[in-house]
């Protein structure tokens, strides 16, 4: 059957999956996750992401598919908190792409699924890219504005990457920005224009009260030298892969 009619019925069956990467502050406490959905399709095995999102876009899905992984996600933070491995305090980050940004009815459906699980909006962050943000401008300011409204945090994902003025942040309600992993990753090769480059995210992110975050941190050298100018927090897979459910509690990570 074609791919999106197969996605269509892993939507409807509950046929896609979830997988957490931790998220550490410079001392290594676990400060939350991200989730990312994974597609283990019935006969051609694991569909990249980048196809999904394609196939997603392309048969106007791509809400459906960010609500089903923010619905899963909540029902696990539910599960997690229950069981003591969810502190208050930590916080689970949700890719949304741009058609879920500017989906009239996000609100509300997040706003029930907190209700029904009894939990606080602050447990939550939505991660849109700089992109998306540049791309709808207005329609983005003010959907980030209600976002913040109900609590929920709002980080900016894959951040040095797109065209945005640093400066126009400032009307932005914005908890976090991510810098992105190519970025990270050039950081000792190229060092000089790329230290800059961080640097000048950090003057204009301490100025606006925005709190950074490195990408894609591999090495202890990586971790290092972010955290030498000024990042507070830290993904990647020196400080953990993208796990499962089981995995993830099982690292004990979460507990520290
Ligand atoms: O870990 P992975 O290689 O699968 O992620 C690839 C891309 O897919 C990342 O840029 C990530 O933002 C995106 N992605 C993963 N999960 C989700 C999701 O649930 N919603 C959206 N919109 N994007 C996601
Ligand atoms: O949504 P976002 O663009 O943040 O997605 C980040 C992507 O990077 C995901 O596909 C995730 O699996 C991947 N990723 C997370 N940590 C690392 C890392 O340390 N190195 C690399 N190469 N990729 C990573
Ligand atoms: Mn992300
Ligand atoms: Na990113």
């Amino acid at each position: 059957i074609p791919l999106e009619e197969s996605l269509a019925n892993a939507l409807r069956e509950n046929g896609l999956d979830l997988v957490y990467q931790v998220q550490a502050d410079g001392e290594g406490k676990v400060m939350g996750a991200e989730v990312y959905v994974r597609w283990n399709e019935p006969v051609r095995g694991l569909v990249p992401s980048s196809v999904l999102f394609d196939v997603a876009e392309k048969h106007d899905m791509l809400v459906q598919v960010d609500r089903w992984v923010i619905k899963a996600a909540v029902e696990q933070v539910s599960v997690w908190n229950k069981q003591g491995v969810w502190q208050t305090g930590q916080t689970m980050s949700i890719n949304i792409s741009h058609k879920t940004l500017v989906d009239p009815g996000l609100l509300n459906y997040i706003e029930i699924l907190l209700e029904d699980h009894d939990l606080e909006a602050s447990c939550f962050a939505f991660e849109v890219t700089e992109n998306t943000i540049m791309n709808y401008p207005e329609e983005a300011r003010d959907k980030v504005r209600q976002i913040s409204r109900l609590g929920i945090k709002v980080f900016i994902d894959d951040f040095g990457t797109g065209y945005s003025s640093l400066v126009n942040l400032k009307n932005f309600k914005i908890d976090r920005l991510k810098i992105d992993k190519g970025i990270v990753q050039d950081v000792l090769e190229y060092s000089d224009q790329k230290e800059s480059i961080i640097r000048s995210i950090m003057n204009i992110a301490g100025e606006l009260d925005i709190q950074v975050s490195a990408e894609g941190i591999e090495t202890q050298e990586q971790l290092d030298l972010l955290s030498s100018v000024g990042c507070s927090m830290f993904q990647g897979y020196f400080l953990g892969r993208p796990q499962t459910a089981e995995d993830f509690e099982a690292s004990s990570l979460v507990y520290t």
